[in-house]
């Protein structure tokens, strides 16, 4: 890796499936018992926020559970050795990058022990349940949910992480489907920005064949080697 200097890593659900947490688009995915429109467009939280927070009640405490995995931890090495630009655009709302030490990660579909007033635009850290229509403790307004980015909403920060794709030598794509864009056409803009383009994913993705080079199987395996 020596003639590179600048990296966007793009992670997705699987790379968190060894610590524990479910992926969306498998068999036994998320989206299997939690129909996606119910659970992750405004409209469904509209209509059900009672069932928007069981649902994120239940995700926290998945997250709290969960421990970060070989992977993550790898990740979180290289950030700390890497000294040129480095950038890990997460999908994922866990904080597993964050807890294998990796301070550049950037979490495009928001996180999930975060929530957001509507009403006066702070973020809080989520703590306990905030079923029941709970007040914003800024501005006491009932107007908390996720902060989540759904279907139908614009993810967090795209101007920096569309800087960043156009400035890196090397795009890594980790754990992730290609089934939801704007992510899933990062590797398109890399590729037109000149980056060498690797993808790390137990299966083929949507988009492999956009990529310089696919690497197969389990994210615990194939980052610490890619790592190293
Ligand atoms: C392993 C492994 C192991 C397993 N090791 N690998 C038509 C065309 C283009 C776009 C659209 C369209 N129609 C609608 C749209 C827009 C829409 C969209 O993309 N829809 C698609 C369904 C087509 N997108 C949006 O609405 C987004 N907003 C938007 O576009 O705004 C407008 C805009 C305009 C211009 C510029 C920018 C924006 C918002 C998308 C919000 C996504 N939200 C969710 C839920 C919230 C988060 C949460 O609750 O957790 O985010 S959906 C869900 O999917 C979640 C994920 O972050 C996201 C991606 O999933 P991911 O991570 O890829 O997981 P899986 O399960 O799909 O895949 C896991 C992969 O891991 C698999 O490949 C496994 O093989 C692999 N794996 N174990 C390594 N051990």
């Amino acid at each position: 890796m020596s003639a590179i200097r600048n990296i966007v890593i793009l992670t997705g659900a699987g790379i968190s499936a060894e610590s524990g947490i479910r992926t969306f688009r498998a068999d036994d995915g998320l989206w299997e018992d939690h129909p996606v429109e119910q659970v992750a467009t405004p409209e469904g939280f509209a209509r059900d926020p009672g069932l928007v927070q069981r649902f994120y009640d239940q995700r926290r405490a998945d997250i709290r559970a969960a421990r970060p995995n070989a992977a993550h931890l790898a990740l979180g090495r290289l950030d700390e050795a890497w000294g040129g630009n480095l950038l890990i655009v997460t999908q994922n709302i866990d904080d597993l990058h964050e807890r294998g030490h990796a301070r550049r990660v950037l979490h495009m579909h928001g996180e999930g022990l975060s929530a957001w007033c509507t009403a006066c635009d702070m973020r809080h850290r989520w703590e306990g349940t905030l079923r029941d229509g709970p007040a914003c403790p800024a501005c006491c307004e009932k107007a908390l949910r996720p902060d989540i980015v759904w279907f139908g909403e614009m993810p967090y920060q795209m101007e920096r992480i569309y800087t960043a794709i156009a400035a890196a030598d090397l795009f890594v794509s980790i754990g992730t489907s290609g089934a939801v864009y704007p992510a899933a056409g990062f590797v398109e803009q890399a590729r037109r920005s000149g980056a060498r383009t690797l993808e790390l994913n137990l299966e083929r993705s949507l988009g492999s064949m956009m990529f310089d080079e696919t690497r197969l199987g389990p994210a615990s395996e194939l980052v610490p080697a890619f790592v190293v």
